[in-house]
């Protein structure tokens, strides 16, 4: 398994709205003259957006708040595998081959299988779901996906009783991806959650985001999203789930045990060892804005962790 080394970046290296839009409008820009089809979402006209994906119905878990920026969603991104810079995955994700796509599910369960992506999109009709996504970093987002309950996926398998969590692994092929020497984390990226966080109603298996199929830097061809955790708990890419006994050992956990708990509830009470995590930035606000334990979904998942105590499980 490949090791690489990279400290995760403290907010002050993040890169500036100021600086990121006028690097976009310098993509643009370049993307027309010289990179052309390298360029994918990032500063693009709408009319290059991806691929319809039409909706059944709209969640009653959406939030009534401005959704972020279509070019703010897609072209500043989060994916290590394809760059540390925000604007890295946007330029070079479409190295992600997301057709034909498998998932395996397996482990603790009655009947392991592995569903091709047509098998999956059948097994429910497709919501789109207005969430905040918190990242770690500081920021948020407020991201119109398209998807349905991963327990639609899950129950497919049937868990045996002695699954309590499930590990979700992600596409991982060096070669496609643009790793740097110095990067910290194992790949595949691994992430997990615990059976009954996962198989919680607003636990979404995004195929999409914004109308359109999922583009490749949020997680093509599907991603977990659970939106009262931080950001990172939210896997991309998965071509692997299983159910496991014991709690998996993640990649950021692995690689900064301190900085990243198991659970990653948005707590604002518990700061990240380098900064607070009490607000956040609002990716197109310029004011910070105070973060909401559980990220706002206190009301629907609080009873999950009753008796736990989130400052020491964080
Ligand atoms: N495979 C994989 N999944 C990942 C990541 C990653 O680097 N690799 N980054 C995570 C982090 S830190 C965040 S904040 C979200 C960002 O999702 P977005 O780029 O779609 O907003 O993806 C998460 N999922
Ligand atoms: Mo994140």
């Amino acid at each position: 398994m490949p090791r690489f080394r990279f400290p995760a970046p403290p907010p002050s290296e993040l890169t500036p709205r100021a600086l990121f839009e006028s690097r976009r409008a310098f993509l643009a820009t370049a993307g027309g003259l010289a990179l052309g089809a390298a360029l994918p979402a990032a500063g693009e006209p709408p009319s290059r957006r991806g691929p319809p994906l039409a909706v059944a119905l709209r969640s009653p878990y959406s939030i009534e708040e401005k959704t972020t920026p279509y070019e703010d969603v897609t072209g500043y991104n989060n994916y290590q595998e394809f760059g540390v810079n925000k604007l890295d995955p946007a330029r070079n994700a479409h190295r992600l081959p997301t057709r034909p796509w498998t998932v395996t599910l397996d482990g603790l369960v009655r009947r392991p299988r592995t569903l091709d992506l047509d098998d999956i999109r059948r097994l429910a009709p497709l919501e789109e779901r207005v969430y905040r996504l918190r990242c770690v970093e500081g920021w948020s987002m407020v991201i119109p996906w398209i998807g349905f309950p991963l327990d639609a996926l899950l129950r497919q398998v049937e868990p045996l009783g002695s699954a309590r969590y499930v590990e979700f692994v992600s596409y991982y092929d060096q070669a496609r991806m643009s790793l740097p020497f110095f990067v910290v984390l194992e790949f595949p990226y691994v992430e997990g959650l615990r059976l009954d966080e996962a198989r919680h109603p607003l636990t979404l298996l995004a195929l999409g985001l914004y109308g359109e199929v999922l583009p490749n830097q949020n997680g093509a061809p599907l991603r977990v999203v659970a939106p009262w955790k931080y950001g990172f708990k939210s896997g991309k890419s998965i071509v692997r789930i299983r159910f496991v006994e014991e709690q998996p050992l993640t990649t950021w956990n692995r690689a900064a045990p301190r900085d990243y708990g198991f659970f990653a509830n948005v707590n604002p009470q518990v700061p990240h060892p380098r900064w607070s995590q009490a607000r956040e930035r609002r990716i197109g606000e310029f004011f910070k804005r105070d973060t909401l334990p559980f990220n706002g979904y206190g009301e629907q998942v609080a009873g999950l962790y009753a008796g736990m105590d989130l400052a020491r499980s964080f």
